[in-house]
């Protein structure tokens, strides 16, 4: 039987992650659809309801991939949570904590809930996020706290929301062409937002004093606007809000 590049690709992802071995020495048959790969601060986990819980303490977690409806929960401590590619429905939640959560890779697109939870959190998704049609699949959730929440293009019902606190949100490009919603939302807090490219997409700066501005400064490092095109807009909502947006007129943040 032969294995597909891609998986004979993910399979070699999976050993580096987990072993952080070259890669490029190993074989690994890819892992079952139904088997989660994890280790959970090494060890791995026992699995009751395709669920994988952390400790109460702070904690390392990493895994391959998660299957669908698998949910990873980093709970109380500050935790490290590490998935190559997280499926469409799979949840990781940091729980209390200030957590540093990453997900994807470069080669593929991840959808899915990233929940940082109460804390100081950092979601991060390498690559692309992408609900895959399924409005609110993709969703990335800073919720209370202090936040860092990071995409590179989000797409396909692909969500990024702060949550209370002031959050650092910053993305490539957000939303397409298709008419699949997606959103970009600092909601409460003095949020700083950052996206290249607004593409018929409403961003959202939520109450309190936000700023808007591209992703990609110039060359000596000073905000550009952020390009919006197909119908997206900027909307400062409450507070004293300071967004810049190419075409000027595709904001309303000057209106507060
Ligand atoms: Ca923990
Ligand atoms: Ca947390
Ligand atoms: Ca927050």
């Amino acid at each position: 039987m032969t294995t597909s590049p891609i998986r004979r690709r993910t399979a070699l992802l999976s050993a580096a992650l987990l072993t952080g071995t070259c890669a490029a020495s190993l074989t690994l048959a890819a892992p079952a659809r139904a088997e989660a790969v994890c280790l959970v601060n090494g060890l791995p986990p026992v699995i009751i309801g395709n669920v994988i819980n952390g400790t109460p303490g702070n904690d390392v977690i990493t895994c391959a991939g998660l299957p669908l409806d698998y949910t990873v929960n980093g709970l109380g401590g500050n935790d490290t949570i590490r998935v190559l590619e997280l499926l469409s429905n799979g949840t990781v939640d940091g729980g209390d904590g200030d957590d540093t959560i990453t997900v994807g890779n470069p080669l593929g697109a991840t959808s899915g809930v990233l929940r940082g939870g109460p804390g100081d959190d950092t979601v991060t998704v390498i690559g692309h996020l992408d609900g895959i049609s399924i409005s609110g699949a993709a969703r990335v959730e800073g919720n209370a706290g202090d936040d860092t929440l990071t995409a590179g293009v989000v797409t396909r019902g692909g969500f990024l929301l702060g949550g209370d606190g002031n959050d650092a949100l910053t993305a490539d490009t957000v939303g397409d062409s298709a008419g699949i919603s997606s959103a970009v939302n600092g909601e409460a807090g003095d949020d700083t937002i950052r996206v290249r490219q607004l593409n018929a997409t409403q961003l959202h700066g939520g109450s309190g004093n936000d700023l808007v501005k591209s992703s990609l400064p110039d060359i000596l490092g000073n905000p550009t606007p952020v390009t919006v095109t197909n119908g997206g807009f900027v909307h400062g909502d409450g507070g004293s809000d300071t967004c810049t947006t190419a075409p000027a007129s595709a904001n309303n943040c000057e209106q507060h």
